[in-house]
């Protein structure tokens, strides 16, 4: 019964401490786009250094990023979006470089960004 009761606590422990060791959050925003060339571009501006895991879904236009926030932060990941030309829900792409964008990248602009 003792033995039980300490390899429970030990696995406790272990799961515990994983959590606390890896650090990473895993967060979803929208970009806006259109395409998989948009999708692959997005992806490759989110996969930088603290970044573990990056994903764009075409249809809703969402992106999950697993990351960690002591290496990278939220900001940052969205502003790397947008200086590839594409909005995210918080920040505006230049209008330059969305205007070079190819044209079947030319996603519809959401109308006003974040909560101003
Ligand atoms: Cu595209």
């Amino acid at each position: 019964m003792k033995a039980l009761f300490f390899s429970i606590l030990t696995i406790a422990a272990f799961s515990l401490s994983f959590k606390i060791d890896s650090g990473n959050v895993t967060e979803k925003f929208k970009v806006y786009g259109n395409c998989s060339m948009c999708k692959e571009r997005i992806e490759k501006a989110l996969m930088v250094k603290g970044v573990k895991y990056a994903y764009w879904d075409e249809k809703s236009e969402e992106a999950t990023v697993k990351f960690n926030p002591e290496v990278v932060t939220l900001d940052q990941l969205h502003k790397n979006v947008a200086a590839v030309g594409h909005d995210t829900d918080l920040v505006k792409a230049d209008d330059k470089v969305y205007e070079n964008l190819h044209s079947c990248c030319k996603y519809k602009r959401p109308a006003k960004i974040g909560s101003n």
